[in-house]
């Protein structure tokens, strides 16, 4: 029995030794040290001993199997421990590798040059409102002395949806939405979409963008007027920017100006992009037409205004020497990362 239990006990040491994780583990617990284990089986045979031999043996079987139970529990904490290793290794993170980039995306070159704008008048006290683009025939024409044979209104010119419904032509009804609602002073900026029934080509789509501006106050004069799109030009464009004021006609303006700046690429001496004149238009202007007053509510003897149409569009195009105006509404990545 004791060559017997030797043997035992070195081929159990054995096996422990190809013990590789937890179900061989088990297996081997089983087999060498569960109840119906090889060694509860010489346990078992003990009865067969002599009363003198069998408590030596007994103690001999119980140490061994201890011995074995110890090399087993070591075995164990052998393995977990290179189990435990193992994940550190392929979890390991490492902390100093560049990350992977989000890619970001970027304004539209028409939100950027958009952005700057109202950062220019913001700062000379404008305010920021916003319309419907859906509007009637009174807020987008007849408030704003449009006459009923203006060809604006012509069916070929806008866009009616129906005999009084249209898609706006011009910002100015949010304008003189505000008119109706606020008292004077008013100092409006009035950015947004807008649409005319013109054919597509490289300078002109049927949706573009408009900046309208608006200020009503007692005292206003042409005066107040040249000093804030000078203001605003040279803010645009540079302080050397030079401005020059034309007579021009709208009909909701009186008198009406055409302003031009000092052309941004050449300085004025005349090249492709001011096409040799050395200047370039930017926007249109006027003192608010006083029937265009009365028609708010607002007593033209009282008050007077000055108001702007800048068309943003044109603004960008030109800035960054767009020569379709078409780029700006396709979304085509390749032209939008450029920005
Ligand atoms: C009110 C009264 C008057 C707005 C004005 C212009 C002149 C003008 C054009 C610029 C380029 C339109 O987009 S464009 O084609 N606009 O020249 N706009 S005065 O006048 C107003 C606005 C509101 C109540």
């Amino acid at each position: 029995m004791k060559d017997k239990l030797q043997a035992l006990h070195a081929e159990a040491m054995a096996a422990l030794a190809t013990l590789g994780n937890a179900r061989e583990l088990e297996e081997f617990r089983v087999k060498y040290l569960g109840k119906k284990s090889v060694f509860s089986e010489l346990l078992r045979g003990l009865g067969g001993l002599s009363p003198e031999e069998r408590p030596a043996m007994g103690q001999a079987i119980n140490a061994t199997k201890a011995t074995v139970e110890e090399a087993l529990a070591a075995r164990e904490a052998e393995i977990l421990a290179a189990a435990r290793a193992q994940q550190l290794l392929d979890e390991r993170l490492d902390v100093t590798m560049p990350g992977k980039a989000a890619p970001v995306g970027g304004l539209h070159p028409l939100n950027a040059v958009l952005n700057d704008l109202i950062d220019i008048f913001r700062s000379m006290g404008f305010d920021v409102v916003d319309g419907p683009e859906v509007e009637t025939d009174h807020y987008n024409f007849e408030a704003l002395n449009v006459p009923a044979d203006h060809p604006a209104r012509d069916m070929q010119d806008t866009f009616y949806l129906t005999d009084n419904l249209l898609l706006r032509t011009q910002t100015s009804a949010a304008q003189i939405r505000t008119m109706e609602d606020r008292k004077p002073p008013i100092r409006i900026l009035c950015p947004g979409r807008v649409y005319r029934a013109d054919e597509v080509d490289a300078t002109h789509s049927p949706v573009f963008h408009q900046v309208e501006g608006l200020v009503v106050d007692k005292g206003i004069t042409l005066c107040d007027l040249k000093g804030v799109l000078e203001q605003f030009a040279h803010e645009m464009y540079g302080e050397g920017t030079e401005v020059r004021f034309r007579p021009s006609f709208f009909p909701f303006t009186e008198p009406s100006v055409e302003v031009d700046v000092s052309c941004p690429e050449c300085g004025g001496k005349g090249c492709r992009v001011c096409k040799g004149s050395g200047w370039i238009e930017i926007l249109g202007a006027g003192m608010v037409h006083p029937r265009v007053l009365a028609g708010c509510g607002i007593d033209p003897e009282e008050y007077s205004g000055f108001a702007f149409g800048i068309g943003l569009d044109r603004l960008t195009t030109t800035r960054h020497k767009i020569s379709d105006i078409r780029l700006l509404f396709e979304n085509d990545l390749r032209f939008l990362n450029q920005f």
